[in-house]
């Protein structure tokens, strides 16, 4: 065991940040400081050996996929294709540093809930299964058969296979996520929520209903294809830094960039290459031609705004505006769309979006003048009440100039997790279509069962009325990553059984059921070796792109199990060895599991096959391949969605719960936020600066920040920083997992039952001067 870093008492949520520094934001992205930031902790804690095989094996055709996000690689690899938050993803991963069994005796589990995210990380990597019984508060080592025996037998003992929950968070690889829903369903339930749930699932929900497949319509290649990228509700500067060298290569080839935000992210300002001279050097490229300073859930009207002026230039030119040949051979809905759209109140999309009429008139001038046109999002626009309308507005957009299934246009949402897009084409989701499970019924020989599982939420729901005994996370934070942290935690603690396979400690750890246990696996950079001899996983990216991921070092203590290994011992423990699954085979050679997957995954024919070609292959896609859609109507619909702008209480503020550049989700790096100018510190909540003045505050003042919710008491957030920022008015923002007490469970878009994290309703309360600091 290597040195372990200092714990830092202070880091942990709730408590003071007494190093607190706030400085001006940055108007650009990467460059020198990037390079720098990204090696240096690794260097430090890896050793240069190490660092040098990963960071040349990261992004390789024949190395690991990085975990940091979804986005693509490029078939031109260079040596090293990796970005500053994806050597850091790594680097946390691939740590040598491990939790020894004696941390177990010497913290308990009420010891554990007083740490920050950011110290149980720095605990390092865990190693070996542990177990909490019922009434102890300290796990305790137990090995791995006791710890399947003890797993079979109370997931057998339950009167219902429903009242076990089967999460799965999106690091999850192909094959694993396929043996795992197939378990689920061999076992007997469909409840199978995901980090999906919470991420892009009314990216899903819409796409899907509108042009029949939930995910983007674009290839690679398309970006530098492209006339013009507008980029909603998404801060690639931090949370897919690659995406930036996609773009500085579309303006390379004369594309305009438009970015609606209501912040004016570092990223999609001005970006530095730091794999150029010039971009380390030089002032960069500026990305965004026109950055609209849109209000919180103001996307909506924006995009009815832009359609209806595009419907309003084919009027008065009739014939040259919309693609009409397209519209006519593929699309359905555009009579009625059209007559919706003649009644849209131009004084309400002003007043919901913020901007000026020039401003919308600029965008939709831009939007006419182009021949392919990419539209571009992520969780500023999934994570809100009318999500799925939203995104079902944005099809309608594109639809009217026909830029679906043409090179260089389309509808590009940017997934999170590395592997959240393939987890769902495996299986994982609790509401998977007839063809799936007949197809799984026809080559395994057992009826899944139909009736639809439960989603995050619900989950939740069910747990608050005692209706789930057993909780099984493959990966993930739940506890964190879910709304109302209070409520939620409450509900987990009330499970007989909950079981974490993991990387390393989080709070999910801490807030358990009765019994509790950790098994420990493989990360995707270490080498997993089966009977059969080495294995190698598979990955879905954002734009459809499979591809293989090989471990490149050898795993952090020996003992680790891979997670395919652990679902299928879990399903022999559970299941036995004599039914219709040969578990063990698939354990022992994942070529096996890739024989079935050929057979029930659409697309996936000859996988094995395609899948060890050096950039793997493209599934097929309707929409983007031959303009065919899968929906109702058998064409692409554009639909009549009501407009029904965010309301702002007065004195209250739309508070959007967000990520800072140095975390991944519900892990935090290190307590800095480089392009909005925050260190050695979280406790903050960026507010604009007339909206301080109108509610009488202060930069620099201490507040508490109370969520209101209607029938429902206030839930707070208290002492926080407040920072003068320049968010669009009205809009405040505070970083996630911290802001989570504030979300409502009830607050969920509708359809896609997604938590509203981009828009929870808040007063901010002065703090008396006593307890500030
Ligand atoms: N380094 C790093 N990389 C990551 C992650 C990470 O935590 N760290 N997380 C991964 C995951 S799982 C995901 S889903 C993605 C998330 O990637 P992002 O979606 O970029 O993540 P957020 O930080 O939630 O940022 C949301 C953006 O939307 C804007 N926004 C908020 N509300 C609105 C709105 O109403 N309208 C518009 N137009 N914009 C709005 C915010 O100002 C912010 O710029 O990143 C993935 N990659
Ligand atoms: N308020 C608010 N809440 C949000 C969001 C928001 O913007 N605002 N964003 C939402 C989004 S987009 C998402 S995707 C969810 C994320 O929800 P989750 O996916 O549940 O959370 P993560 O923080 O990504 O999970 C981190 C943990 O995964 C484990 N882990 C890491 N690598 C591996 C691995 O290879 N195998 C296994 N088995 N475990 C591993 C580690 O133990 C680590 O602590 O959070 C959501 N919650
Ligand atoms: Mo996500």
């Amino acid at each position: 065991m290597t040195k372990k870093p200092e714990s830092t008492e202070s880091l942990n949520p709730g408590h003071d940040y007494p190093d607190l520094e706030v400085s001006p934001p940055e108007d650009w992205a990467v460059g020198l400081p990037a390079i720098y930031h990204s090696m240096e902790p690794a260097i430090v804690q890896l050793g240069l050996t190490r660092t040098a095989k990963l960071m040349t094996s990261m992004n390789q055709k024949d190395g690991f996929d990085c975990m940091s996000c979804a986005w693509p690689d490029p078939d031109k690899r260079k040596t090293l294709e990796f970005c500053e938050n994806g050597a850091r993803a790594v680097t946390w991963e691939a740590t040598p540093v491990t939790v020894p069994t004696s941390f177990w005796a010497e913290n308990s589990v009420s010891d554990l809930l007083t740490k920050s995210e950011y110290w149980l990380g720095m605990q390092g990597r865990l190693t070996e299964p542990v177990y909490k019984p019922a009434g102890a508060d300290h796990y305790e080592p137990i090995s791995w058969e006791k710890a399947f025996s003890l797993l079979g037998e109370r997931l057998r003992a339950l009167d219902s296979p429903d009242k076990a929950v089967f999460y799965t968070s999106g690091r999850t690889a192909n094959e694993t996520a396929f043996v795992y829903q197939l378990f689920a369903r061999a076992y007997g339930t469909n409840n199978l929520p995901d980090c999906s749930n919470m991420c892009h699932e009314s990216t899903s929900l819409a796409l899907g209903e509108v042009i029949g497949v939930g995910k983007s319509t674009i290839a690679y290649d398309d970006f530098e294809r492209a006339d013009l990228i507008i980029i909603l509700g998404q801060n690639p500067g931090t949370n897919h830094p690659r995406m930036l060298t996609a773009l500085e290569d579309a303006k390379k080839n004369g594309a305009k960039i438009v970015a609606v935000n209501p912040l004016p992210e570092a990223g999609l300002m001005r970006y530095k290459n730091p794999q150029k001279v010039r971009g380390i050097v030089g002032r960069g490229t500026t990305l965004a031609d026109q950055f609209l300073q849109i209000r919180s859930g103001g996307d909506m009207a924006l995009l009815q705004a832009l359609s209806k002026r595009v419907l309003d230039a084919e009027a008065a030119k009739p014939g040259t505006v919309l693609d009409h040949d397209f519209l006519e051979k593929h699309s359905s809905g555009l009579a009625e769309f059209t007559a919706h759209l003649a009644d849209l109140d131009e004084a309400e999309v002003l007043a919901a979006t913020g901007l000026d009429a020039a401003e919308i008139d600029e965008l939709a001038d831009r939007y006419l003048s182009s021949d392919r046109v990419i539209i571009s999002w992520a969780m500023g626009l999934t994570q809100h009440r009318n999500s799925v309308a939203t995104l079902k507005e944005i099809i309608n957009l594109l639809l009217l100039r026909g830029n679906i299934g043409k090179p260089g246009a389309g509808a590009s949402p940017i997934r999170g997790h590395s592997n959240v897009q393939g987890d769902r084409t495996m299986g994982i989701w609790e509401q998977m279509k007839p063809p799936f499970l007949d197809a799984i019924e026809a080559e395994f020989g057992f009826s899944p069962p139909r009736p639809h599982g439960m989603d995050a939420l619900k989950s939740i729901a069910a747990m608050q009325k005692g209706e789930v005994s057993v909780f099984f996370a493959l990966g993930g934070n739940f506890v964190a990553a879910l709304s109302d942290t209070e409520a939620t935690e409450a509900a987990m603690r009330g499970c007989d059984l909950t079981v974490q396979v993991s990387t390393k400690l989080n709070r999910s750890h801490a807030v358990i059921g009765s019994e509790a246990l950790i098994l420990p696996t493989l990360g995707r950079t270490e080498f997993d070796l089966q009977k059969s001899g080495p294995q190698f996983l598979s990955v879905e990216d954002t734009v459809c792109a499979v591809h293989a991921t090989h471990g490149s070092v050898p795993p952090v203590a020996p003992g680790l199990l891979s997670e395919v290994s652990i679902v299928t011992r879990l399903a022999t423990a559970v299941l036995g060895d004599s039914g219709p699954i040969d578990w063990n085979g698939l354990e022992a050679d994942y070529d096996r599991i890739r024989e079935h997957i050929s057979r029930v995954v659409p697309g996936f024919e000859d996988f094995n096959e395609k899948v060890r070609r050096s950039s793997g292959f493209i599934l097929p896609n309707g929409p983007r391949d031959t303009r065919s859609f899968d929906t109702e109507t058998g064409k692409a619909m554009i639909t009549v969605n009501e407009l029904e702008p965010l309301e702002r209480p007065e004195g209250r503020l739309i508070l959007q719960t967000l990520r800072s550049h140095d975390q991944f989700n519900t892990t935090i790096y290190s307590l800095n936020d480089r392009y909005r100018g925050i260190k050695n510190g979280r406790d903050v909540v960026f507010v604009n600066p007339e909206d301080l003045t109108e509610l009488g505050l202060e930069d620099g003042q201490r507040v508490d920040i109370a969520s209101e919710w209607p029938g429902e008491p206030d839930r707070y957030l208290r002492n926080y920083r407040v920072v003068s920022y320049p968010t669009a008015k009205g809009c405040a923002a505070a970083y996630f997992p911290e802001a989570n007490v504030l979300v409502p469970l009830a607050s969920a878009a509708i359809g896609s039952n997604t938590p509203v994290s981009k828009a929870v309703i808040v007063r901010l309360e002065p703090v008396a001067s006593a307890s500030t600091r």
